[in-house]
């Protein structure tokens, strides 16, 4: 399988679960002011949608959009549980989360990191990032460890959006529950391994 990133996006979420897949990957770095990958495609002959993650699998078909990527990812190992509790409303609360952290969370970053945005837009978007923290920490505030009780594809997700908020000055400290979370989430190993892969930790 080959994962295409861009160091430090969303793309690390799913190179997260490789690692705590254990399978075998490589990654393809996408330089989007070029273009092209480190391995020398056009990008947009890949994904016409032009952005990352895309996961190629062995005979070439290709997945794009972190839910579904992440989700494929998590039935490839039922025995590592990263899909939650396999029954429908496991599956369902899983889709509840990737959702809201696709659609919702991630994007309420965009204007921060566009140089088209305004500074009226960026306090709009800094007020909306720090409104769904406060929705993410009440969560957490209930004791449990991570999203669906034990760790799963969506708390990888989930902690690579979050982690954002220290490029966007927004200190996360303020939100203690999910700064608890934060720390477990970057305390695992395969996390550690991505993000090094990725040269965003020695
Ligand atoms: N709907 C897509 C959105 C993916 C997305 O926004 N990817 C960003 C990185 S986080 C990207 O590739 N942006 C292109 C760029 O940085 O120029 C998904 O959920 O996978």
């Amino acid at each position: 399988m080959k994962l295409y990133i861009k160091p430090a996006s969303c793309s690390l979420a799913p190179h997260i679960i490789l690692k705590e897949l254990g399978v075998p990957f490589e990654t393809d770095v996408v330089d989007f002011k070029s273009g092209l990958t480190a391995s020398g495609k056009r990008f947009t002959d890949i994904n016409p949608k032009n952005v990352v993650p895309v996961l190629e699998l062995e005979d070439g078909e290709l997945i794009t959009e972190n839910a579904a990527i992440l989700q494929y990812l998590a039935d490839l190992k039922p025995e590592a549980s990263l899909a939650g509790a396999s029954v429908a409303l496991g599956r369902a609360r899983l889709q509840e989360y990737l959702s809201y952290i696709g659609a919702d969370l991630h994007k309420s970053f965009g204007p921060l990191f566009s140089d088209a945005s305004s500074d009226e837009m960026n306090a709009d978007a800094k007020a909306k990032v720090r409104s769904r923290f406060d929705y993410l920490n009440s969560l957490f505030a209930d004791g449990r460890t991570y999203l669906m009780g034990q760790y799963s594809v969506a708390d990888a997700y989930l902690f690579v959006v979050c982690n954002w908020a220290n490029f966007v000055d927004i200190p996360l400290g303020n939100w203690p529950d999910l700064s608890a979370f934060m720390e477990r989430a970057q305390a695992r190993a395969a996390t550690q391994d991505a993000m090094r892969a990725e040269g965003l930790v020695k």
